[in-house]
């Protein structure tokens, strides 16, 4: 029994386990409840009085010796798993983070305040709650225009004076009373009607609006401003038509269609086969307003225009219904690239 004891401390002694497994393997074979410490321990009792002294003893070494050595294992593993997590790969891609993308809408009125930009526009912002007159008045509505009937605004608590602004023209109206021509500025931001909503039309929508206001400024100059937008928007073969039109608020006025991005000008189902889409409003802001604004018309003259972004949006990625750009429905948003 005790050479049994000598060797099995030998034996433990110089047991090697490099692998979670060889360690369990050493436990198993000399600790575990069936291994052949406890079953030495069993056969103590068949051991001679005279003995039991000396047996107990290296018993009991034997065992202390087999708990340490699954220590020394354990610690020995541990630090074998540090040193391999200080290794790092510095060539292995990092994992793909979850991050969001940028709304079609934030993308395309970045777009348009960057195309400006290059042209010398400046980007202003004003209030969401108008006054009647820098909503309206100022801008030559007169007073029973129908585009202030109830159907259209939205009033702030039956207060007939205060209102969501309707378009960002408001915003110009601010910055014309504060400031002297030269201006050459674009005005982005939400507005509000009072509209049941459908596939085209919403109570609130994001308009940019551009003015140029200094001395001699011409049509001629609004045109090719608009062409140098329509160009840079839809690429470098679009060409431009201006329709007449009629805004309170400009004189002469127009509609600007772009030739279709779609077709070329051929004719298809988006231009409905006429070749050309509609995408903004302009014209040359009536001396009026110029007036109402602390401008004098004599010496200044300027031109406005305004357009939808959720209409040009929709012909950019060709969507086809406005309701998706405030669902927020994810499948639709992460198409959209986190470029801007
Ligand atoms: C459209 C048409 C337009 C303007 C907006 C404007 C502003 C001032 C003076 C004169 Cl302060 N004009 N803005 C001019 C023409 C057209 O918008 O269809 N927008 C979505």
């Amino acid at each position: 029994m005790k050479e049994k004891i000598e060797h099995l401390i030998r034996e433990i002694e110089s047991f090697r386990a490099d692998t979670e497994a060889q360690m369990e393997d050493f436990r198993l074979k000399y600790l575990s409840k069936k291994g052949m410490i406890p079953s030495l321990f069993g056969e103590f009792r068949n051991v001679p009085n005279e003995q039991k002294r000396e047996v107990g003893v290296l018993l009991n070494t034997l065992k202390t010796k087999a708990q340490e050595q699954i220590e020394r294992f354990k610690a020995q593993l541990d630090e074998k798993e540090e040193s391999s997590e200080g290794n790092i790969d510095l060539t292995r891609p990092a994992n793909w983070s979850n991050a969001g993308s940028r709304h079609p809408l934030s993308i395309v009125r970045n777009e348009i305040i960057d195309i400006f930009g290059r042209i010398g526009f400046t980007v202003a912002e004003g209030p969401e709650i108008e006054d009647d007159f820098h909503n309206f008045t100022a801008l030559n509505f007169p007073e029973e225009h129908p585009a202030r009937d109830m159907q259209d605004t939205f009033f702030i608590e039956k207060d007939p004076d205060i209102a969501l602004r309707t378009h960002t023209s408001s915003v110009q109206v601010r910055t014309m009373e504060n400031s002297k021509p030269p201006i050459r500025m674009i005005f982005p931001g939400r507005v509000f009607r009072n509209e049941a909503i459908s596939a085209r039309a919403h109570c609130i929508f994001h308009q940019v609006e551009g003015l140029y206001v200094d001395e001699n400024v011409s049509f001629a100059d609004l045109k090719q401003t608009l062409l140098y937008f329509a160009k840079e928007m839809f690429g470098e073969n679009t060409d431009i038509r201006l329709r007449p039109s009629y805004f309170p608020f400009t004189e002469p006025s127009a509609e600007m269609d772009v030739s279709c991005m779609i077709c070329g000008g051929k004719g298809c189902n988006i231009c409905k086969y006429t070749g050309w889409v509609e995408i903004l409003g302009c014209g040359m802001v009536d001396p009026n307003v110029l007036e109402s604004c602390g401008i004098d018309p004599q010496k200044y003259s300027g031109f406005a225009f305004g357009m939808g972004i959720e209409r040009i949006t929709m012909l950019k990625y060709q969507i086809n219904d406005l309701r998706l750009f405030f669902e927020n429905d994810l499948r639709f948003l992460k198409q959209f690239e986190a470029s801007y």
